[in-house]
């Protein structure tokens, strides 16, 4: 038996934040590490989950206060193992937690193996073993190959983990650079395991974390009504290949089955008491049989009538038939990926959707009421002023309920990533530039074809126009009425420019 405790390092952003907005901020549970952490329990393993953002966020901000609890955690319970998941924007967070956690350990005369896993590992194998200071990665998914390490196998026989006494890590590096450059696909020789029954996993126990904390009543997820929500996977893998996302590198495409997934919910109701659930693949709509499955099997148990959920699907994939399929399910609301309202953009980023899809998902929600969320990218390699005015024009006739432009900022694992890289448009790994994917106002690098001013002007006025939206719609709950005006805040910086786009428009 090993005493293994798994650690989701904090977000840099909760750093110093004295008030939490937690009714408003969109949080999840570190679901990879519940599910991991419960399938050891099962296998007779001692384990812990320790989530720093929850107890920073908890501990107003106060980073000190939150490492010397974590401190003490680890000398409490002498882990044998500390495995850490993370994405890439925590990998300079990263790195000082694990010089930290080592120095706990030494000085408690514990001999802790230090491991990493998740989409960052998974992507930057070898940089993140010699970089971050693990002893072992491991490379995609983990429930196999993590029962073995923590069993005691020889981690040189187990496929997807890398050590320093392996060559492997650093071969691995070679064939990326030279190979990815190539083809623009990632190659990874020794992915592990996968598990191919995923109804053989045991639900996840959200008791590991203080589950209240993501469960308590909030607006974010929902906008129209108090969601005390948690979340579910549908399947695992997807069957497109966006250029910008970094998730194939992960996984091969499988799914729970439709009684898998109701029971999941029931249990959830029942032990953490949610009224609402969000599925959390990238989108729901891979397995379009399984949806009407598992639409039919939560009305036939009365669930339909219990709880609300939500989920992200592709415009392409939503229908009128599957729509009203999903409302008479539960569903209250949809988050899309639109990302451009360009063609030329949207085949470059091979997203396998047209404007066509765009406007057709859009007008549905109008007409059929449902509220949903628009997410734009701008700054996309190759974008043009044209393209960016086009995704503008496309939230401002619309209204979404719920939308937001984010700044294009290359993912290590994706193909654009490894592109931009053999092109030299990346020429080193900045995790600096990584901590700000995601930030509302970026100030990263650009790749796209407009002006560094232009673009922030451009992008500074897309914010204004969603969070106006958002404001007006999003909270309460009702879309725009058909046809209303939108009065967007002229912004100080560009209001009397000739060339604002709030004229050109
Ligand atoms: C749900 C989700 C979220 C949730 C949070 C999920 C969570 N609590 O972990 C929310 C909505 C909050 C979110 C936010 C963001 N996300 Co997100 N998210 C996802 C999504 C869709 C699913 C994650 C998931 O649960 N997968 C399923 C589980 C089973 O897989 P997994 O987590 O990878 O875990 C497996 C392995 O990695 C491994 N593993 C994981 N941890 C560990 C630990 C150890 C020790 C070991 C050994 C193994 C191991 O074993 C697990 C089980 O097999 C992924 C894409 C995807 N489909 O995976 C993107 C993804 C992870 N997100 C991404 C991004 C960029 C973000 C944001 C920055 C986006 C933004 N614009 O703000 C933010 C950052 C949030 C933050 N500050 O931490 C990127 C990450 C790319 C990268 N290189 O880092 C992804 C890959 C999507 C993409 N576009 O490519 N996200
Ligand atoms: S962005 Fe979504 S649809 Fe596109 S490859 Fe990634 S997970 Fe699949």
């Amino acid at each position: 038996m090993a005493r293994v405790m798994l650690c989701q390092p904090w977000n840099f952003h909760d750093e110093n934040v004295v008030h939490d907005d937690l009714e408003n901020e969109w949080r999840c549970a570190p679901y990879s590490l519940v599910l991991l952490g419960t399938l050891l329990r099962k296998q007779g393993h001692d384990v812990c989950v320790v989530d720093l953002i929850e107890r920073l966020v908890t501990n107003r901000g106060n980073l000190d206060a939150t490492l010397e609890q974590f401190a003490d955690q680890i000398r409490r319970f002498q882990p044998d193992i500390i495995g850490m998941g993370f994405f890439s924007i925590h990998y300079v967070e990263v790195q000082r937690l694990v010089r930290f956690a080592r120095q706990v350990c030494t000085k408690a005369g514990l001999r802790t193996t230090f491991i990493a896993g998740g989409i960052h590992a998974s992507t930057e194998p070898a940089l993140t073993l010699k970089n971050l200071e693990f002893d072992h990665v491991f490379i995609g998914e983990a429930e196999i190959s993590l029962a073995k390490f923590c069993d005691g196998a020889d981690p040189r026989t187990i496929p997807g983990v890398l050590g320093h006494d392996t060559k492997k890590a650093f071969a691995l590096t070679e064939t990326r650079s030279t190979g990815a450059a190539k083809t623009g696909t990632l190659l990874f020789p020794d992915k592990s395991e996968v598990l191919h029954d995923l109804d053989s996993l045991p639900f996840p126990d959200y008791h590991l974390v203080n589950y209240q904390f993501y469960a308590r009543p909030n607006r974010a997820k929902f906008r129209t009504f108090l969601a005390s929500s948690l979340d579910i996977l549908m399947g695992r893998g997807c069957v497109y290949r966006c250029a910008f996302c970094a998730y194939n590198a992960l996984s091969t495409v499988r799914f729970h089955s439709a009684e898998y997934l109701v029971d999941e919910v029931e249990y959830l109701m029942a032990t953490c008491g949610i009224d609402s659930f969000y599925f959390m693949d990238s989108t729901i709509g891979n397995n379009q049989p399984l949806l009407y499955e598992f639409s039919e099997l939560m009305r036939r148990r009365g669930l339909d009538r219990r709880i609300r959920w939500n989920g992200c699907i592709r415009p392409n994939q939503i229908s009128r038939k599957l729509m009203s399929e999903l409302v008479s399910a539960g569903c209250a609301h949809l988050l899309y990926g639109f990302e451009s309202n360009s063609d030329r953009v949207l085949k470059a980023m091979v997203k396998d959707c047209k404007v066509s899809d765009n406007e057709k998902a859009a007008s549905l929600h109008r007409e059929m009421d449902v509220p949903y969320t628009a997410s734009m990218l701008m700054g996309y390699p190759g974008e043009r002023e044209e393209d960016i005015l086009a995704s503008i024009d496309f939230i401002k006739r619309h209204k979404p309920p719920v939308a937001g432009f984010n700044w294009y900022i290359p993912l290590p694992g994706s193909p654009d990533y490894d592109q931009l890289r053999a092109k030299g448009s990346i020429d080193r790994d900045d995790p600096m530039e990584w901590r700000k994917i995601g930030e509302i106002a970026s100030q990263a690098r650009l790749f796209c074809d407009v002006p560094r001013d232009r673009f922030k002007e451009l992008f500074a006025y897309g914010q204004s126009l969603c969070n106006k939206l958002t404001h007006d719609y999003g909270v309460w709950g009702c879309i725009a009425p058909h046809g209303s005006a939108i009065d967007v805040p002229p912004i100080a910086s560009f209001s009397e420019a000739a060339s604002s786009p709030m004229q050109m428009l």
